[in-house]
């Protein structure tokens, strides 16, 4: 296991540097101390080239300018939280919105967007390399109560696992979901969608959403809808449905119930047959929300061409969002004197 460093932009008058963490299988990570962004990730095909099979800006200046949440750590709640408000404690507290009178993300200064400290290290026996980020939230930030520390751990293993660890402590009672919000695209060319990406999720139900993206509060069975990916299927298979829940979003935006299966097993994966590169997950949080990136970009390009629809595809493990809001959506606040601690793998493979 490498670790190595290098200047990737500046902000507010600062350095940054971009952190590469490489093993002796060819897979590498690299990441970014501003948001904790997670700027590529290289893995060999089964020819043996490698290639970045992740969706990221160019730039720092993009990052900021266009919030694409590319590659970044999401929170302090992800998804939405309709109307920017939620009851706790037998009050109404209202967070700082974003999108449509909604926060999105964690609301306009949300984690993506803040300078985080980082630290390296690799383990003794060369094993695993990590990049340890930690960011101090102040009470109030997008209107969340709570000081909170916050620490994000990616470790990159020589068995070619990603597990990114959070975890996080408040001095008051307030709502946290993180989730990483990795695109990935194994083709290795952005230029190509993952309409040919196979998908394999252990789930039996999704939410369905509202006009504005928002879960109804409703979860419902997949079986017999192109949202049942008990067995591997293309994503385009789903994405270009007529379903009512896909046509009007030209895709997926929606969360999946995770079905659990005892520790260490292994809740989907994502497989692209050309390159024979696949994306297996475990997580230990309730569902995750798959993205296809349902719309061309123009506001930016990577390395000079455009970002063309079904570029990426998320894996965005998470409670299920809006549960501020949505009776058995579960509890996701955090009190004082507990410690927040999730993790999800990423294991890079071929097949
Ligand atoms: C998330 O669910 C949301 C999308 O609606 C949003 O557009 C994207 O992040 C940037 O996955």
């Amino acid at each position: 296991m490498k670790i190595s460093s290098d200047f990737y932009g500046k902000y507010e008058n600062k350095d940054i540097k971009e952190y590469t963490l490489t093993n002796t299988q060819g897979v590498s990570i690299s990441a970014i101390p501003f948001g904790a962004v997670l700027t590529k990730i290289v893995t060999p095909d089964k020819r043996g080239n490698r290639a970045a099979i992740t969706l990221n800006v160019d730039n720092i200046e993009d990052m900021i300018n266009y919030r694409p949440f590319y590659g970044a750590v999401i929170g302090r709640t992800a998804g939405r939280i309709a109307q920017g408000k939620f009851q706790l404690s037998g009050r109404t507290v209202h967070v700082d919105t974003n999108e449509g009178g909604n926060q999105l993300h964690g609301g306009p200064q949300g984690l993506d967007t803040q300078l985080w400290a980082i630290e390296t290290e690799v383990e003794a026996d060369g094993s695993a390399g990590r990049l340890i980020f930690r960011y101090n939230s102040p009470a109030g930030e997008n209107g969340f109560p709570g000081n909170m520390e916050i620490k994000v751990t990616y470790t990159l293993t020589e068995t070619n696992d990603w597990i990114i660890d959070y975890s996080a402590s408040t001095d008051a009672r307030t709502p946290f979901n993180p989730t990483h919000h990795v695109y990935f695209n194994l083709t290795g060319d952005v230029s190509q969608s993952v309409l040919n990406h196979e998908l394999k999720l252990n789930s039996q139900q999704f939410a369905p959403l509202t006009q504005d993206n928002l879960p109804t509060g409703k979860l419902e069975n997949t079986e017999g809808t192109p949202f049942d990916f008990s067995e591997a299927k293309s994503v385009g298979e789903a994405v270009l449905s007529a379903h009512p829940q896909i046509k009007p979003l030209n895709g997926l935006d929606h969360p999946f119930v995770i079905k659990k299966n005892g520790k260490n097993k292994v809740d989907g994966s994502l497989y692209d047959p050309m390159s024979g590169r696949e994306v297996q997950f475990q997580t230990d949080r309730d569902s995750v929300v798959i993205f296809t990136h349902n719309e061309a970009i123009n506001d930016f390009s990577i390395e000079g061409r455009p970002v063309r629809q079904y570029a990426g595809i998320t894996l965005e493990t998470q409670q299920l969002p809006d549960a501020l809001n949505q009776p058995g959506f579960g509890n996701i606040v955090l009190e004082p004197g507990e410690t927040y601690q999730s993790r999800t793998i990423y294991s890079f493979g071929l097949r």
